[in-house]
């Protein structure tokens, strides 16, 4: 379930008007953020689209490029992170991430989020949009800028993926591919391929079918028996395409968990589980951050961030930013 708030139907302000006060906020002597966050924070893409092509006509320069001039810091990262199309946004995160040539799960987890927690129409959204960015696709930048070949060959096989997405299940193939999959962890060769091109190929209600024909085979759950076979890039990797691929909440409770915990923040990947599932499942993904680490979503992005940007971010999670009361009564 979507954590985003916005507007009941009938109580929408016209994108005129949205970017007229968005001008005022943003040329006012104090910036007032308090404006910009409460528009922009309960907007969808759609309405955040409409939005941007009125200012454009309005205003004759790009919102993008005043919240760039006029905001600074982590709010600006976050806010031009989240007035992106979602299709824009996740290809120039994936091209950020490759492009820094890191070698490293925790950077180029944003592709396996892509290409497992998504539906194949959307994926290959994002990898024309990629194309039309950069004049290359997404596979070609893995294969120049991705150095670890087990690392390598993963996000080459899930990127390059083209599962169907009908819901039919065949319960014999479920079998044969989780007793493949735990002969592949048993001899300890999670890069022998049986992995990776069944989790690459498979449709996602396969998948998740095969996922729990595992449990009942083999007593432990996939992740589990993974998780212990060491602790590896591509192992780390593995799971997190497993996760999003069945429970992407527990993906992003864990990636939000990393993000904050210990000292100072990674904002960057604390925006990107916040921004992306915020019309999608972030709900979900509260409760499940809940059962995790037996602590509160909201309490401890508070406890990370300040100002306008943990503002913002509340906004994004369907809370009031100033009061903390659940605005749930208006419309998700
Ligand atoms: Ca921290």
């Amino acid at each position: 379930m979507a954590s985003l708030i916005v507007p009941l139907p009938g109580f929408l302000p016209k994108p005129e008007e949205d970017c007229a006060k968005l001008k005022k906020a943003l040329e006012s002597f104090i910036r007032d953020e308090k404006t910009i966050v409460s528009i922009l924070g309960h907007r969808n893409a759609e309405q955040i689209k409409a939005v941007k092509q009125s200012y454009q006509k309005l205003h004759k320069n790009s919102l993008l490029d005043d919240l760039n001039s006029k905001l600074s810091g982590d709010l600006k990262d976050a806010l031009i992170m989240w007035i992106h199309e979602p299709e824009v946004r996740h290809a120039m995160m994936a091209n950020k991430a490759l492009k820094a040539m890191t070698n490293k799960f925790k950077e180029l987890q944003v592709l396996v989020e892509i290409a497992c927690g998504n539906n194949i129409v959307y994926v290959n959204r994002v990898r024309e949009t990629y194309i039309s960015l950069y004049d290359s696709t997404i596979e070609e930048d893995i294969l120049d800028f991705v150095a670890d070949v087990p690392l390598k060959k993963s996000l080459l096989a899930l990127m390059s993926s083209n599962r169907h997405s009908k819901e039919t299940i065949k319960k014999e193939i479920a079998v044969e591919d989780a007793s493949k999959m735990h002969d592949a962890i048993r001899k300890r060769k999670l890069d022998d391929g049986n992995i990776l091109w069944i989790l690459s190929t498979r449709s996602i209600p396969q998948l998740r079918h095969t996922f729990a024909r595992y449990q009942q085979l083999f007593e432990h759950s996939l992740e589990q028996d993974l998780a212990n076979c060491g602790d590896d890039a591509l192992q780390n990797l593995l799971i997190a395409a497993i996760r999003c691929t069945a429970n992407p909440e527990k993906h992003f409770a864990k990636v939000i968990r990393d993000s904050i915990l210990g000292i100072g923040t990674d904002e960057e990947s604390l925006n990107r589980a916040i921004v992306n599932r915020a019309e999608i499942d972030l709900l979900k993904v509260e409760t499940e951050y809940t059962t995790m680490y037996n602590s509160n979503l909201e309490k401890d992005v508070r406890a990370d961030t300040s100002g306008s940007y943990e503002n913002f971010l509340i906004t994004l999670l369907g809370k009031d930013p100033i009061e903390g009361q659940d605005k749930s009564a208006m419309k998700k």
